[in-house]
This record gives C-alpha cells, structure tokens and sequence, in this order.
C-alpha cells in the first residue's frame, strides 16, 4: 500500500472528516475577534504581547495556547494606507519566537521574518509603514524550524489597511455587524478534546491537517444574525496544510478582493479554492433570504485529496441568519479597483524554482544542522537546497519587474513571497481563476509551471533577507525556503 492508498483507505474507514456535522446540533455563536482601529489616528505605540493561554474551543475542554494579547489568536488591527505602526511586540511564550507582517510591502528590516528573533522575555519594535492600498493581511510566527507549532498554538493575527477608497466605498464596512473577519483553521482534539498538534514522518510530508474546522477559535459551524443587506466576510486561510474550497449553501460567492486588495470588479463563483495563508473578501447577499452558509468541502476536490474521493463531503463552517434590521442597503457595485492587466513583457529577469520534497541523502544531515525541522521525515528543498539561514540564495535588484516561475517534484504547494504583491501569469499552467487575477501574495503549483509577474519596491539587506517558501508551515520548517536580498 503506497502513501496516497494509505490514506484513501484510513480516512474511508474511519470517516474522519465526516464526523464533524454529525456530532454538531446547535451552533455556537460566531467570536468576533476583538479590533484595534487605528484608522483614526496612532498616539501611542502597539502593543502586541505573545504569552501562553488556556482556551475552550466550544467543547468545554480547556487546551493549552498561544496567542497574542489574547488567550487564543491576536487582535484584527485596522490601520489606515500613509500610517506607520509604532508596534511593541513583547514575547513572553517562553522560547524564542518572531511576528511576521504577512502581505505588508515593508523593508526586510521590519518583515519579522525569521532573521528578526524576539528572545523570550524580550520587546521587538518595529516602525511598520503602511504604504500599500486596502487589502486583508495577517501576521503570524515566522521562527525558523517552530513557525508550525507556534502558529496552529494560536500565534496568528489579522492586519486590515483602509484607505481612503476602501473607507469611501459603497460596501458594508460595520465591522461585527456587516462586515465580518474570519480565521479558519483546522485542529485535531484528542481524547480530552483538547487541541492536540502530533507529528509523525506521514504527517510531515502531507503537512498537518487536522478533521475539525475552526473559525476565530470556535468548532464550527458557528452561527451569526446579520441585518437584511449584504454582508461581507473577509477569509483568512489560517491552517497549517490544509486548502480549503469553499462555497455558499445558496448562490455563488461573490469575491471582491483577493490577498493583495480590491479585484477589478467582483467575481461570482460557485466556489473558490484556498490555499494555507490566502485570503479572500466575499460578499453574501441577505437581502432576499433567511438563512445562507459558508461551507467547506472536506471531502475531495482540494488540495492533497484532489481526485481521490468521488463524492463532495460539504461541511457548515458559519450559519448567517437575517434578522429584520436593515442593514447595508447598496448594490453590488460595478467596479471596485482600477487594475490593469499584467504585462509580462515588462519583466527584464526570469527565475525558476522548483519546491522539492526530498533531497538527497548527502544533505539531510545538513539540513539539520541548518536548523530545519522535519520530525524524521528527510529534508525538503528549493533548487536542490534546503533552507540556510547564512546563505542568499537570489538577489533581486530593487524596482525590476521579474518573472517567478515555480514549479514542484510532487504534491501541490502554496508558495510565498515576503515584501510584495505580484499578478498571477499562469497557475499550474493554466490561466488562474477570475477571483485569483488581481493581487496576490499567494499562489499554488501542482502541475507544470506557475508563473507570477512581480515588482519589489523595498530594500532587504543581506542581513536582512526576504523570504519565499511553501506555505505549507511544516514544509518550511522542514526547509522548503529559501532568502532573497533586494538592494
Ligand atoms: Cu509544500
């Protein structure tokens, strides 16, 4: 029995995934995950303090965590596009960790990659600017060889820019009331239905997935009363491996924005696939129904299980129900940003990389050494090279327009770049869904080459390198990343 057979078979006869919608009968209410609106004006510094918890997931266990001011997960901060953030980032979990700005075109210096360690019991200020347009990001631990663990812990937050069109647009922006963040990721609860993180060799090749939908901290499905209107969701895909397709019980999604901002207009689709560390802003028109639900396929159709089980396994993640309050009024509007097709012929550099899960026997030993974490699973790599923390392995020259073509030796893989945005040219190689042709930091390779069109604007010294990886976290522990410099 092969590995994909194995777990064919596994989850046939135990029926993991379906699970979930059976043991549930009413829905727990939807957190919302307090805000730190900043949009009217910064007077003091940030403070983000990472320390452990205790948290209850909606089972009435109590499981051990990590967050960020919080016992579970960090704060939404909201800040607005000509700010800088003054942020204090204490570390108080009790081994050293780092604050990644996941999606921020910020200099290396203050991107919290892996090179900018918080020692436990020390205080990380940065100066983050904000200079990009609106758009969904999040923050989360980037410490080289622990950026797994420490993240599915609770060691993740959301980061939303306004700017002055996304503050003036005619679309429901009442956070809690119509507007809405969501932070998905899966768990495994053991037997205690604790919040449980193992690892064996298996694991580590496919990433850990876990059988229980999550959402801002609560099993799903959670429920929401939202005002008659539209409603938007602004989605992030938290989980450590897991891609999740995603669709409404009634209707089409209708995707206004993808990681980096604002699509052209808005795309209906019957469903969207996203990778760990995509985000996404749907609205859902509740002007004419009761009830709606975002769902989740957690049968086949996405990532790993692609084309393995025939049927669908469709799982309620967030009930909406209207109440009669009237709520946003507005249409769906006609045009949302002014975003030009990308012009590959702007590129003036071309580079390749192919994300590999094995290297050769010679260099598992080093990669060890190198600090990359892979249970005991052998090490991953791009271009033959597993993750070096001293080595530069690309150096771009600030203001071109490049290329990025990726590629991999087997499975799919989300891939990351730090430091900017980029359009998607082609992705397996084929042209990207319409909901994925607008900014991106994100995108996905499992057949052929995908290709991104990409400019970087910010400086990132030797000693202070971007990054690109699988977004698969433990794939980028176990060393499938690699450093770039931009000067
Ligand atoms: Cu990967």
């Amino acid at each position: 029995m092969n590995r994909r057979q194995f777990l064919i078979a596994s989850a046939a006869s135990t029926s993991a995934f379906g699970t979930i919608a059976v043991t549930q009968t009413a829905p727990r209410p939807l957190p919302v995950i307090p805000i730190t609106d900043l949009t009217g004006g910064i007077n003091m510094r940030v403070p983000l303090t990472l320390a452990p918890g205790t948290h209850d997931f909606g089972n009435g266990a109590v499981s051990q965590t990590l967050g960020i001011n919080h016992n579970y997960l960090g704060p939404v901060i909201r800040a607005k596009q000509g700010q800088t953030i003054p942020f204090d980032v204490t570390n108080n979990i009790g081994d050293v960790s780092t604050i990644h700005w996941h999606g921020l075109h910020i200099p290396g210096d203050v991107d919290g990659g892996p090179h900018q360690e918080i020692a436990d019991g020390s205080v990380w200020s940065p100066d983050v600017p904000i200079v990009q347009h609106a758009s969904m990001n999040w923050f989360h631990s980037h410490m080289h060889g622990k950026t797994a663990q420490q993240t599915y812990n609770g060691l993740a937050g959301v980061l939303l820019i306004e700017d002055d069109a996304s503050l003036s647009a005619d679309l429901p922006k009442t956070y809690g009331v119509d507007d809405f963040t969501l932070v998905l990721q899966d768990k495994i609860f053991n037997a205690s239905g604790r919040m449980s993180y193992e690892l064996t060799a298996e694991v580590f090749e496919d990433g850990f997935e876990g059988d229980t939908m999550v959402v801002n901290g609560a099993i799903a499905p959670v429920s929401q009363n939202v005002p008659t209107g539209l409603v938007r969701l602004r989605i992030l895909n938290a989980c450590n491996a897991r891609f999740l397709e995603l669709s409404m019980r009634t209707g089409t999604l209708t995707v206004i924005a993808s990681d980096g901002g604002f699509l052209s207009s808005a795309v209906e689709a019957e469903s969207i696939l996203m990778s760990p560390g995509e985000r996404y802003e749907v609205l859902v028109d509740m002007r004419n129904i009761d009830t709606n639900a975002l769902q989740v396929n957690l049968g086949g159709g996405a990532g790993l299980f692609a084309g393995l089980f025939g049927g669908d396994q469709l799982t309620t993640v967030l009930t909406l129900a209207r109440t009669a309050d009237q709520g946003f009024t507005g249409a769906i509007p006609d045009q949302l940003a002014n975003l030009a097709p990308p012009r590959a012929t702007d590129a003036t550099v071309t580079r390749s990389f192919e994300l590999q899960m094995d290297v050769g026997a010679d260099l598992v030993a080093l990669a060890m050494a190198w600090e990359n974490f892979c249970g005991n699973a052998g090490a991953m790599a791009i271009n033959g090279q597993p993750m070096k923390m001293d080595r530069i392995d690309e150096t771009v020259r600030k203001g071109d327009t490049e290329i990025w073509r990726i590629s991999v030796d087997d499975q799919l893989h989300p891939f990351h770049i730090h430091g900017c945005s980029f359009r998607i040219l082609s992705q397996s190689g084929a042209e990207p869904p319409a909901y994925a042709q607008g900014w991106k930091d994100m995108v996905h390779v499992e057949d052929g080459w995908s290709e991104v069109l990409v400019k970087f604007d910010h400086e990132a010294p030797p000693d202070a390198p971007y990054m690109y990886h699988c977004h698969i976290l433990e794939h980028e522990d176990c060393g499938m990343m690699g450093q770039f410099t931009v000067t």
